[in-house]
């Protein structure tokens, strides 16, 4: 899509379930890959994982997808691709996430959720890199996320919609994750607006209301991915400790780092 036109996500007549449809279908158009049984979507320094669990049978540009924009960041990829598992079916992995911070309204942040359970996707694995709390988490753990807390004041839902997320972050699918890995953590993500880190008040805040994980992703996706049905597993890979825990600054350089040296184990 260049941008001398306007995004057909931006068009409020438009019905946004409608255009994922049409997403789904250039996928399977593109990967010749009728149905994707499974989605992944790729959080900072999860790259390497993804590559590590099957064959891909196709990538595509994320601008060759109806709706999808070219990542705001250096390093979030910018592609979909098939990967065909060892079982035999495919998963849909994006790597090409719209973050709420681009202001381009929540509608696009979701558009990749929604294109995943067009493509028959049933179970969504929402990854991200974040800021840990809990100071026995250095650098490079990977983490279950249990529940979330959602302070961008927003929701992908739309006019009198209500959803359960009672379970949204599903036990069943962190229970299978302990099975691979026995020392996995889980914590509650909490959902910034961002794009600027927290305040050491600000991560306080977050751990007194029941915090453990502070990131700019994943809860609106949850919340989407629920609607459209997809039971939901969440990992985040602490990068980094939360501002003020102890006081070590945010280093975004050092997402890559961390991200390539978990990625045999998080891969798993
Ligand atoms: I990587 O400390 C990463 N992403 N909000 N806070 C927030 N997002 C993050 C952080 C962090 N680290």
């Amino acid at each position: 899509m260049s941008s001398t036109h306007a995004h057909p996500l931006s068009d409020p007549q438009a019905d946004p379930f409608e255009i994922a449809a049409a997403a789904a279908a250039d996928i399977a158009e593109k990967t010749g890959i009728e149905k994707h049984e499974i989605a992944l979507t790729l959080g900072s320094g999860w790259a390497k994982a993804a590559d590590l669990i099957g064959e891909t049978v196709a990538t595509i540009p994320a601008t060759e997808v109806t709706g999808f924009s070219a990542p705001a960041l250096e390093g979030h990829g910018g592609s979909i691709r098939s990967i065909r598992l060892p079982n035999g079916s495919h998963a849909l992995v994006i790597g090409a996430r719209t973050h709420y911070y681009e202001g381009h309204g929540v509608r696009r942040v979701v558009h990749s959720v929604r294109t995943a359970a067009a493509t028959g996707a049933s179970i969504m694995i929402l990854t991200n890199g974040a800021g840990g709390i809990k100071p026995t988490w250095t650098p490079g753990t990977p983490v279950l996320i249990s529940d979330h807390i959602n302070l961008t004041a927003d929701s992908p839902l739309e006019g009198a919609t209500f959803v359960d997320l009672t379970d949204l972050y599903s036990r069943r699918l962190r229970d299978i994750a302990r099975t691979i890995d026995p020392t996995l953590d889980e914590g509650v993500y909490t959902q910034f607006r961002g794009p600027h880190y927290e305040t050491p008040a600000e991560v306080q805040m977050a751990k007194t209301i029941g915090g453990h994980i502070v990131g700019m992703s994943t809860a609106l996706e949850a919340i989407a991915a629920r609607q459209s049905g997809m039971e939901v597993l969440g990992l985040s890979l602490i990068t980094n400790l939360a501002a003020g825990i102890p006081s070590t600054p945010p280093s975004p350089a050092a997402v890559p780092e961390a991200g390539a040296a978990a990625a045999p184990a998080i891969s798993a």
